[in-house]
Formats: C-alpha cells, sequence, structure tokens
C-alpha cells in the first residue's frame, strides 16, 4: 500500500525464516561489541527503546564508527547480505527490479520495544543522503504514525505494523515526521519469530559519510 508518494508500506514481506534469521542476528549484535542500551538524550533524557547499531554508531544526533556514549567499542560491521536485503526491498515496495540499484545502506539501527516502549515523533535527518530507508519489523505488532514534513502534528497517518511488514520511506517521504505510539503486546507469535515479547524493528540506511 503507498501511505504517501515514496512511502511503502508492504505487509508480510519477509517470510517466517527470514525473521527467525533476523531475529537471531539481532541477539547477536544486542550482546557486543556494543550492548544494546537504552539511549540518553543530550537533555538528560532516557529513551524507552532499546537501540544497537552495525556499521556506524547512532548517538544523539550524529554517527560515529565507535560507540563514545556505551563502551567505546567500534560497532560490528555492516554486513554484505543486509545490504542485498536492503536492494530486494526497494525492489519490491517500488515493484521495480531496478528500484534496487545503487543501494548502499552502510548503517542499521535495530530498535527494541518492550509493551511500554514508545518513540515520540521525529524525523530522521542525521544522514547526509537522500537514498530511502527500509524498515522491517517483527515480533509484537505497533501502532506506526507516519506524518506531514512540516510538523510533529496532523495530517498523520496511522497504520498497524506486524511482524514481517516492510516500510519504505523514499522520495517526498524520507525526511517525513513519524513516531510509534504504542505497541501491541501479545500480538507476535513467538513459535515463528523466535522472539518471546516485545518488537523489533530494522532500519537500514545510508548515512552519506566516508569511513
Ligand atoms: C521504529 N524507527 O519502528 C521506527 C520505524 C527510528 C525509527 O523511527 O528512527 O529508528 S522506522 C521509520 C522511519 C525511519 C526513517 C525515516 C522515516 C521513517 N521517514 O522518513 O518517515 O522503530
Ligand atoms: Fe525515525
Amino acid at each position: 500500500a503507498v501511505v504517501a508518494p515514496g512511502a511503502v508500506h508492504v505487509p508480510g514481506w519477509l517470510p517466517p525464516a527470514r525473521q527467525r534469521e533476523l531475529v537471531a542476528a539481532c541477539r547477536e549484535w544486542a550482546r557486543g561489541p556494543v550492548p544494546i542500551r537504552h539511549t540518553v538524550l543530550p537533555g538528560g533524557g532516557v529513551m524507552s527503546v532499546q537501540t544497537v547499531c552495525v556499521g556506524w554508531h547512532w548517538q544523539p544526533y550524529r554517527y560515529t564508527r565507535t560507540a563514545d556514549d556505551v563502551n567505546g567499542r567500534p560497532v560490528a560491521a555492516f554486513p554484505d547480505w543486509l545490504a542485498a536485503l536492503g536492494r530486494a526491498a526497494l525492489a519490491d515496495a517500488y515493484d521495480d527490479p531496478a528500484a534496487g540499484d545503487g543501494y548502499s545502506p552502510d548503517t542499521a539501527l535495530i530498535n527494541f520495544y518492550d509493551g511500554d516502549a514508545r518513540m515520540g515523533m521525529h524525523q530522521d535527518k542525521d544522514e547526509r543522503s537522500g537514498a530511502p530507508v527500509v524498515s522491517l519489523s517483527i515480533g509484537d505488532s505497533c501502532l506506526f504514525r507516519f506524518g506531514n514534513t512540516e510538523d510533529r502534528g496532523r495530517p498523520y497517518t496511522d497504520v498497524e505494523l506486524a511482524s514481517g511488514d516492510l516500510f519504505v520511506f523514499g522520495g517526498p517521504s524520507r525526511f517525513a515526521f513519524h513516531g510509534v505510539p504504542k505497541v501491541l503486546p501479545g500480538t507476535g507469535d513467538p513459535t515463528v519469530t523466535g522472539l518471546p515479547g516485545g518488537r523489533l524493528n530494522l532500519t537500514l540506511r545510508e548515512t552519506g559519510l566516508k569511513d
């Protein structure tokens, strides 16, 4: 479903086996070299979501190679198979075999939401690239709010994102405000995902940074 120009929701894009593989990979990344953690914001606030990164480490509000705000270690490398998954996602979402050509995401932010976690309305603009963001959801469903490019308020569109769903944010939707007002606990199937509870979201991005 096209939610806005460049914003495409593909329900059930990830087959169950792929969901389990991604959960296993995220479980490893969550252990280290940089452990998953609640990001602390410059004003002292603590995010309810837990995040771990590969390729580049996101800290509010920049990307670094080492996790200076966690344990100082270099983050895990961005694997080729994950970039290939991102290219396949663009081809399918835009229904164009060539849509992924030249897409080379170099960072993934992996967010884990327990039943009480939320993400407030924000824009993602720490990347120096207009390339699309590929979002993959696994585990419990959530309410996702896709807004406009002007401010945090209306108009926005609420979409339920379930396990296996793909969402691509490209073109004019790349810098839209968005957030996750709530998670719907108990909606995921642990026998499919291998996740006992909570929601995982992976976003693949091009930082536009060089080494
Ligand atoms: C999530 N993550 O479910 C959301 C979904 C984040 C974040 O928002 O920043 O980690 S990904 C939605 C998204 C990402 C980048 C750009 C746009 C939406 N967009 O331009 O609308 O954890
Ligand atoms: Fe975001």
